[in-house]
Order: structure tokens, then C-alpha cells, then sequence
């Protein structure tokens, strides 16, 4: 049986394809000859996967090659890897964010425009090849609003619960303090789940629930026994690896949305089972996730994965209404090049 890759050999064997990758594409883009050779020669032999994990390196401040380059790359890091301060910052970001005066009405917070866009944009954005993209530029709307609006310095973490799936509910994401919070233990509220009494959002109430304006208290109701199983099971390490082992972006996105990405909010319940899922603030752990999976496999086989949407012209727009501006598909295909300018970390 072939060794099972940890997630940390897909970081690393990531982190080596896109250095050459991206000194490939800068050779090529430049017109002054041996000065790039010898630069993309001590780029891909100088350039170890070590240095990936170093936020400060200079090589990785520095964006080379790409359209609409970044003046600085920020890094997107597991919840568990933050720092105690920085896990409590980004707390304070959404809660921020939950008491900013929305854009569509008096009584929504910016935060809740984000539940009420998603809930308007389900068909776009799910059960369609637009999935991987249209999320990825929520994801990064969210994450400069939290900055603009709530002066957060840092990145969305996301929840690699690969790492949790033999007992989820025991992640490290739920803790009262340094998490959003776990289980629903309180009076019954919206999608089987009950309200969230513990932690830094157990006083929050969410306007909607899907379609329905229903004021409400957060609403988790994580499955149990059986129920549980059937759905941790898709999380598992051998699971991800098949999903990472796919040829082309059908299957990839195919398997990751209706496989590992349904299992989560299924296990959740409440909130998380409805189109306003942005509700719950796992919502971004779970879909940072989502996006660094879709960024690893692209980073695997840039030539062939990086710019391929099955089905779907790279030059259509992807929208999030009055949330934020349009954009083209092509400019959101690479993390690391404008406007998103980010890479992920173990
Ligand atoms: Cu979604």
C-alpha cells in the first residue's frame, strides 16, 4: 500500500513545484536574458521548502513574474499554529465586523450582509464548477473588510480538520476562549442545532435562517454515534488524498464540494445548514480550508491546473452584489498574485 502523504509533505511539495513555477514564469516574462537565468537558477536551487515557513524571508515579501504582482504576500495559517494573541485578534475582528452597520439595512452588521449575500448567491456559487472560485472571493472580500473595517492585521486561519476527523467535536476551533466557541446546549433553535451558550459568540443573534427572517441565537447541533461517523469518515486522511490525487478540476471540485465540503456543516447542523451558514463563524475556518485544498492542487501541476475552470470562460465575472466589485475568474486563479496576495501555511 502506498505511504499516505501527510498534509505537511503537500506544503512542502507544494511549496517546491510553485518556486520553480513561479521562477519559470518570471524566465520567460523577462527580457534581459542571462541576468534572469542565473536569478532563476539560485531561485530553484536556493530556494528550500524550509524558507516557506519563515514568514520574514525576504524571498516571499517579494512577488515575481505574476500579473498585478503584490507588494507584500500575506500567509493564511492553521487555528492551532496562531499564536494565543493572534487567535483572540481575529475573534475581536469578527466581532468587530458582527457591530458594523451593514449596507442593506438598519438592523444587519456588515457581518450579517455576508450571511444574507450568501444565502442570495446559493446557486451561483454552489453545486456548479464556480464553487472553488466564487468562495475564494468571498473569502477575501471578508478578509479586507475585517481589515478596513475592524483594522485586523492578520489572515483567515482555517481548520484543517483532517487533523480532527476521529473527533471533531475535540478541535481546538471550539474552545471558548481561544475558539469560536462548541456544541449548542441551550433551548432549541434553528437547523436541529441549539443555541451556542459558551464562548465569545454566545450572545450574537443572527437575523436569518435561509429564507426566513427569524431572529436567533447562534444554532450548533453536532451529530453523535453513527450519524456522526458517517460523515467524520469523509474527513479522513486516506479520503483527502484521493480528492488530492484527482487529474482534472471537475473531479477535484466534483469530490471536494459534495464529498469532505458537505460533510462539515452535515456534522454542525444548525447555522451551518442553510444558506446563511455565514452565520457561524466555522463557516471561514471550514471554506479557508476548502480554498487551501483547491490552491494545493493547483500548486501540484501549475501548468495544467492553475488556470483551468471546467466549463466555465475564465473571463466571466464572479459577483458578490453590493458587498464588493466584480472581478474575472483569471484574476482570482493565482493566491499568490493581485488582489489576492496570499499563500497558505502549515
Ligand atoms: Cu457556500
Amino acid at each position: 500500500m502506498a505511504e499516505l502523504k501527510t498534509d505537511l509533505d503537500y506544503e512542502v511539495e507544494a511549496a517546491q513545484k510553485k518556486s520553480i513555477f513561479t521562477a519559470n514564469r518570471f524566465l520567460y516574462a523577462s527580457a534581459t536574458g542571462l541576468t534572469c537565468l542565473i536569478f532563476y537558477l539560485l531561485l530553484a536551487f536556493t530556494f528550500s521548502p524550509r524558507s516557506l515557513f519563515e514568514e520574514d524571508s525576504e524571498s516571499l515579501t517579494t512577488h515575481i513574474g505574476e500579473p498585478g504582482g503584490c507588494s507584500k504576500i500575506q500567509f493564511r495559517r492553521e487555528w492551532r499554529n496562531l499564536r494565543k494573541d493572534e487567535q483572540l485578534e481575529y475573534i475581536d475582528a469578527i466581532k468587530c465586523l458582527q457591530t458594523t452597520p451593514g449596507l442593506y439595512r438598519d438592523d444587519q452588521s456588515l457581518y450579517g450582509d455576508y450571511a444574507n449575500l450568501h444565502s442570495h448567491a446559493g446557486k451561483i456559487g454552489h453545486d456548479t464548477t464556480l464553487f472553488l472560485p466564487w468562495h475564494r472571493y468571498l473569502l477575501h472580500n471578508f478578509e479586507n473588510d475585517l481589515r478596513t473595517h475592524c483594522g485586523f492585521k492578520g489572515t483567515i486561519p482555517y481548520w484543517n480538520w483532517v487533523l480532527d476527523w476521529e473527533a471533531l467535536d475535540q478541535a481546538p476551533v471550539w474552545d471558548n476562549v481561544y475558539g469560536i466557541g462548541g456544541n449548542g446546549t441551550g433551548e432549541e433553535s434553528v437547523g436541529h442545532g441549539r443555541c451556542v451558550e459558551t464562548g465569545p459568540f454566545s450572545h450574537y443573534q443572527a437575523l436569518r435562517f435561509g429564507a426566513n427572517e427569524t431572529h436567533h441565537c447562534l444554532s450548533r447541533g453536532f451529530l453523535t454515534g453513527e450519524k456522526s461517523d458517517r460523515y467524520s469518515a469523509e474527513l479522513q486522511p486516506e479520503k483527502l488524498d484521493d480528492i488530492m490525487q484527482k487529474d482534472d478540476y471537475y473531479d477535484f471540485w466534483n469530490t471536494l464540494e459534495f464529498a469532505a465540503h458537505e460533510a462539515i456543516p452535515r456534522w454542525i447542523q444548525g447555522e451551518f445548514f442553510e444558506f446563511t451558514s455565514p452565520n457561524d463563524p466555522i463557516f471561514y475556518f471550514h471554506h479557508c480550508q476548502v480554498d487551501r485544498l483547491w490552491a494545493e492542487w493547483q500548486l501540484a501541476d501549475p501548468e495544467h491546473r492553475a488556470e483551468t475552470i471546467f466549463g466555465t470562460m475564465v473571463d466571466d465575472e464572479l459577483e458578490l452584489d453590493k458587498l464588493g466589485p466584480k472581478t474575472r475568474i483569471r484574476d482570482i486563479l493565482h493566491t499568490d498574485s493581485g488582489p489576492l496576495c496570499y499563500r497558505y501555511l502549515k
